[in-house]
């Protein structure tokens, strides 16, 4: 088999994988007669839609890396991050944030289940990520797992919150109002913030819970702040370039709106070399914290810093 359809297989079985591991942790909520809350039918549909996993495969991949074993103390980590992004992505479809109709190739949450029980599935997947993320403590098997539980949990937290993916999106937001008054200041600050942190998350997650050293869960951090630098460009050039079809949500919104990225602050030829400079970047840190380039981590970080959907 050629080597990228060999890669292709693997990512392939590893998406299925993380994409049982993520389900089999949501909740089912029924009212006092047994039936299916409409809440929780939201949130299945929001959380089952087709999503590209990364953020718990890439998870996954740093534990691997790191010789993690403990399974079981990460599964409820890969769905509590995949709860956290898909509750972000619902809340910013909604018509006071980004106001989009497709998502993940389908109709958006607020356009199937209206904007109040869109909301409540937010709400709910992002209480629903703790309670989940809160079970690897039964599959402790000693204190010092206990311990990078909490640590991870710390993180986690504080990547999703006002000081990660919550404050980027705020001044994302707050840009928008002033029209294009934001600096390249604002806008790194956004990527770093709204895009990258949970990236970041995801990487030190799985760093920690296999019990990596120190300095790789630094490397973890500096990557996942790169990848989702590189992400966040590419998206914003995806915005202007890409295909809507393959991308599965609207496209060119970014330029009718006025809206501050990367291509409208610096033009398409400088966020590419700008995505290539960054991407180079990670590949370094990635090697530095032992990835083999044939592996299936390097291979997958590599496809992402050159996506085209
Ligand atoms: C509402 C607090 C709050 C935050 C919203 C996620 C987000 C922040 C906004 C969505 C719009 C956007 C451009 C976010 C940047 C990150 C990004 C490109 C998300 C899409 O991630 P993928 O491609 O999505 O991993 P899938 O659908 O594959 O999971």
């Amino acid at each position: 088999m050629p080597e990228q359809d060999v890669f292709q297989k693997q990512l392939s079985d590893l998406t299925k994988e993380t994409n049982a591991t993520v389900l089999s942790f949501l909740p089912d909520a029924n009212d006092a007669s047994g039936r299916t809350l409409p809440v929780a039918d939201a949130m299945r549909y929001a959380l089952e839609g087709g999503g590209k996993r990364l953020r718990p495969i890439m998870m996954r991949l740093s534990f691997d890396q790191f010789g993690g074993k403990n399974r079981a103390l990460l599964a409820p980590f890969q769905a509590a991050i995949e709860m956290i992004h898909t509750y972000s992505l619902v809340h910013d479809d909604l018509p006071c944030m980004d106001n989009d109709d497709l998502r993940r190739g389908r109709k958006t949450t607020h356009i199937v289940y209206g904007e109040g029980m869109a909301v409540l599935a937010g709400d709910a997947l992002l209480n629903a990520a703790y309670e989940t993320a809160l079970k690897a403590t039964e599959a402790c098997e000693n204190e010092a797992e206990m311990l990078r539980v909490i640590l991870a949990l710390r993180f986690l937290a504080d990547r999703a919150g006002v000081f990660g993916m919550v404050g980027g999106q705020c001044i994302d937001i707050e840009t928008e109002k002033n029209g294009m008054a934001g600096d390249a200041q604002t806008l790194s600050f956004i990527h770093e913030n709204k895009t990258a942190a949970l990236f970041e998350a995801a990487l030190m997650c799985g760093a920690i819970l296999a019990d990596a050293a120190e300095e790789d869960v630094d490397r973890m951090e500096r990557l996942g702040f790169l990848v989702g630098h590189v992400f966040q460009i590419t998206d914003d050039m995806l915005d202007e370039t890409g295909d809507a079809k393959k991308l599965g949500k609207s496209t060119g919104k970014d330029k009718a709106t006025g809206k501050l990225t990367w291509t409208s602050l610096y033009g398409l030829e400088q966020a590419r070399a700008d995505a290539d400079a960054l991407s180079a970047d990670a590949l370094r840190v990635l090697k530095e914290a032992g990835a083999d380039e044939n592996g299936l981590f390097y291979r997958l970080i590599s496809s992402l810093l050159t996506r085209e959907f």
